[in-house]
């Protein structure tokens, strides 16, 4: 197969709400982004997965699209849209969508129309069913909390919504649909971009009738019809599919070439490993490191050359890395440095979520006034009704809340961390003195620099990119080590998952010749045993 420029690329995820503000209005926009692109080649990614942007009434910030072929009025305008593209193009960073094609808003056109009567043109747009014995048609839940279905007085039905109700499922079924999403992913595909992320894509062969979500019957057919009608038809462009619901098997068929799906799909297995079996995400359990390794080898080694992974830590809908599973207090700059060499030195395509390079951390609240997200806010509600006190409510969203990478980026020391000179949407994180892009910029031993090393061994070396990967097993529980093997060559990644010191004792650490890079001052001895400080990180070339 030849080389792709995303098996070779680390990504860079924008959250526009709160990347950087350009007038004063508290709220992210394009012309921001603009602004920054230059600190984006400083730190040597090759693209940037834009969340959503288009036109929107901001139910789920942006994931509720009321126009695909406008954008939200507080983020700018199309010709500043195709001006991000270009300048994003002359730096060599491609700009990836993100396609929002489960659901639209209840906003849009379509919906207004299908909304009208049972015999209008649009109404099977969306999924409408009867009520059942004066009830709603069957069990499904939203995953923001109480029933999917919501009754329309007007036409007596109910209409379908995986998500709020300002956000009703598209019925793909129907070939008109699909038609929709096809020109328009044209319509954005002829503009230059780089490619898409599509929002949770294995809902969109859902059976309602059958309380089928995810990984529905015709879903593959869907994608390689897509593929077929739009950006199969455009050289190099990235697809990546969110889909929770993966196994490596399922990632196969999405990934695997051969197919002509999508480029790699977002996993999620290991992120779901810190909360309660078959619960919510809200009821949380503490991380098994040993938990995390086999997943982790699991998905580096099953995939072959029938598919390719992307790699993250974080997103705009998970907590901050550093304050979730490292230490964000003593030990922050150490344990993100070794969440990044962890991630960095693996197989796949890497994504840097913004401010996770500078090692920004979850802003705690004490009240559910503090907190926009729809989907605690939603939870919160539902769960204070069904008994849970307040208290322990706030520490499942201190702790899983999506507000908490939401907080809005951090330039400087100046008022609001540089984000805005406004009022900023959404609280800044008052740490903000601390952590932020100017003072890493400054560091050379700075998170930043971290990463910047990182992106730049992943171009010079091709064992990064295309080495065999395999898990050191004799360590312990909290020592997380991997060989990677590529044309004679060996490298050694070891971690250390803890606060704690940890010892790791490898016949290898004898051939070590010289350190690629590490997260504390370290000379090679040829000792085989090393006593790792805490969170302590090193790859060694053996
Ligand atoms: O997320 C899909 C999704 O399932 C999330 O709601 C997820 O369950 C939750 O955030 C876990 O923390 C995508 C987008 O990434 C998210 O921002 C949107 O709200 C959602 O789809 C609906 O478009
Ligand atoms: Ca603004």
């Amino acid at each position: 197969m030849k080389t792709k420029w995303w098996q070779t690329a680390v990504l860079y995820q924008i959250y526009p709400r709160s990347f950087q503000d350009s007038n004063g209005d508290g709220i992210g926009d394009l012309r921001g982004i603009i602004q920054r692109l230059d600190y984006l080649q400083t730190l040597g990614i090759n693209g940037i997965w834009l969340s959503p942007v288009y036109k929107s009434p901001n139910d789920d910030n942006g994931y509720d699209i009321s126009d695909y072929e406008d954008i939200m009025d507080e983020f700018g305008t199309m010709s500043d849209m195709d001006e991000l593209i270009e300048e994003a193009n002359k730096r060599d960073i491609k700009i990836i969508m993100d396609l929002v094609v489960n659901h639209t808003s209840d906003e849009h056109p379509w919906f207004i129309e299908a909304k009208k009567s049972k015999d209008n043109e649009y109404r099977d747009y969306y999924v409408w069913r009867d009520p059942v014995n004066g009830e709603v048609p069957n069990g499904m839940r939203s995953a923001f909390s109480g029933s999917a279905w919501e009754y329309d007085e007007e036409s007596g039905q109910y209409y379908l919504h995986i998500f709020s109700k300002k956000q009703p499922d598209l019925n793909w079924e129907n070939e008109r649909v699909r038609k929709e999403v096809w020109d328009m992913m044209n319509y954005w595909l002829d503009k230059g971009i780089g490619g898409f992320r599509l929002d949770v894509i294995d809902l969109v062969g859902k059976i309602p009738d059958q309380e089928i979500t995810g990984n529905g019957p015709k879903l593959h057919d869907y994608l390689q019809e897509m593929n077929r009608e739009t950006f199969g038809n455009y050289e190099d462009i990235l697809t990546v599919g969110e889909t929770w619901g993966a196994t490596p098997e399922i990632a196969k068929l999405y990934s695997n070439p051969e197919r002509n799906e999508l480029s790699m799909i977002f996993q999620f297995e290991h992120i779901l490993l810190d909360q309660q079996p078959d619960q919510e995400k809200w009821d949380l359990k503490p991380l098994d490191v040993k938990e995390l390794k086999q997943v982790l080898a699991k998905w580096q080694t099953s995939l072959g050359t029938e598919g390719w992974n992307s790699l993250f830590w974080n997103n705009h809908d998970l907590p901050r890395i550093v304050s979730r599973w490292g230490n964000d207090k003593e030990y922050r700059v150490e344990s993100a440095k070794m969440f990044a060499i962890l991630l960095h030195m693996m197989k796949g395509t890497p994504y840097i979520y913004q401010g996770e390079e500078i090692g920004m951390t979850n802003r705690p609240v004490t009240s559910i006034d503090e907190v926009e997200d729809i989907e605690s806010v939603n939870m919160y509600h539902e769960r204070l009704a069904s008994g849970y006190t307040k208290e322990a409510i706030l520490e499942s969203i201190n702790t899983k809340g999506r507000d908490n990478a939401r907080t809005p980026m951090q330039w400087d020391e100046t008022a609001n961390g540089g984000f805005t000179t406004g009022t900023p949407w959404l609280h800044v994180n008052e740490n903000y003195g601390e952590i932020n892009v100017r003072k890493n910029l400054e560091d050379p031993q700075s998170i930043f620099h971290t990463y910047q090393q990182l992106i730049q061994l992943r171009k010079d070396h091709p064992i990064v990119v295309w080495g065999e990967f395999e898990l050191v097993e004799d360590v312990q529980d909290e020592v997380f080590a991997y060989y990677r093997m590529y044309e004679g060559k060996k490298w050694l990644i070891v971690a250390n998952f803890s606060n704690e010191e940890n010892e790791v004792n490898l016949a290898a650490l004898s051939d070590a010749k010289e350190f690629i890079i590490s997260n504390y001052e370290r000379t090679l001895t040829g000792d085989t045993t090393v006593q790792l400080k805490p969170y302590e990180a090193f790859v060694v070339m053996l």
